[in-house]
């Protein structure tokens, strides 16, 4: 490639550190910072080799043609839903991920969803600080011993919450598109019918085509007026103005949402309701695990430009 200067293109601003440690071999193009983001990817379009992308930071097939001598995506989340895999594979450009990192701290953003709602600990917290108690007890929440969690996408994360909820006393099912039979929990070949049988509805699916819209009034309705949705797979998953019409009209008892269809921005109709906790996709978001992750961006980066086998390579 001449005297090019080999460029980073850094769709996301999630790990400053480790994008220092990548500036004494590349250009790290901080596309945040720039005034004509367009503009400045055509500029340094022949110098890309690489792009450093997040959940909700797209790599469309457009932008992948654009770059001639792009080589590898490095994805800074297990998700890869933002990235058109299939351009990047016609294309020869190797995709990595963060798997296995963040499984334990996504798994326990589940839980503290599905306490909270349960629970009603967000609203109990803003009942003692308004003063309510004084007025007498808070209303009564549910409990999770005994009740059965019904999980979408029995993978590394979906396992990890089963472990939690099974630690929690609750029953375990799971749908997906086939049966897992190495794992001990009932399996459900239908959504809808898990959804009639579980109390709380668990989406820990990928994200994408494959699972857009997968959950609907009619899953919400199966679910029930008892039932809870917690959400942290991907708000594509969830056809969210169905999500909305469910809680307004009482045919579901509550929401726990760390994902949305069109993040950062989150329905307004969903602040004013009691029922539903609202995370801002948390679910990797501690120091110790955003650091590994960033770390092993980096790693993947450095491995193929060295000709080292990629960490975490993601199959097309
Ligand atoms: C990301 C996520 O880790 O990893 C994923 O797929 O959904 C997120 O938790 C985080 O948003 C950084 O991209």
């Amino acid at each position: 490639m001449g005297n090019m200067a080999k460029t980073i293109l850094a769709l996301s601003s999630l790990f400053p550190l480790g994008m220092e440690g990548l500036e004494s071999d590349f250009e790290v193009l901080r596309l945040w910072r720039e005034n004509d983001p367009e503009a400045r990817i055509r500029e340094a379009r022949s110098d890309i080799v690489a792009i450093i992308a997040s959940a909700g930071r797209h790599v469309s097939r457009a932008l992948i043609e654009a770059l001639p001598n792009l080589e590898i995506i490095s994805n800074f989340s297990v998700g890869t839903d933002n990235i058109d895999l299939d351009a990047a594979q016609e294309r020869g450009v190797v995709v990595t991920n963060t798997p296995d990192i963040l499984t334990s701290d996504t798994a326990d953003v589940a839980m503290a969803l599905l306490l909270s709602i349960s629970r009603r600990v967000c609203e109990a917290d803003i009942y003692v600080r308004v003063g309510r108690w004084q007025n007498g007890a808070m209303p009564l929440g549910a409990t999770l011993t005994g009740k059965t969690a019904g999980i979408v996408g029995l993978g590394r994360i979906g396992q990890a919450i089963a472990r939690r909820c099974a630690a929690f006393d609750m029953d375990v099912v799971y749908h997906g598109p086939q049966e897992k039979p190495e794992q001990l929990y009932p399996y459900y070949k239908s959504l809808q019918e898990m959804a009639t049988a579980c109390d709380f509805l668990i989406l820990s699916c990928v994200g994408g085509d494959a699972t857009r819209n997968l959950v609907d009034y009619s899953v919400l309705e199966a679910l029930g007026t008892e039932g809870f949705l917690i959400n942290i797979a991907r708000g594509s998953v969830v056809l969210q103005d169905d999500l909305l019409a469910a809680l307004s009209n009482g045919i579901i008892a509550g929401a726990g949402l760390d994902v949305y269809e069109n993040e950062p921005q989150v329905p307004e109709g969903l602040f004013s309701m009691d029922n539903v906790v609202l995370l801002p996709h948390i679910g990797s978001a501690t120091v110790e695990t955003r650091a590994k992750m960033g770390q092993l961006v980096v790693d993947n980066i450095v491995a193929h430009f060295n000709g080292d086998p990629l960490k975490t390579p993601v199959a097309a």
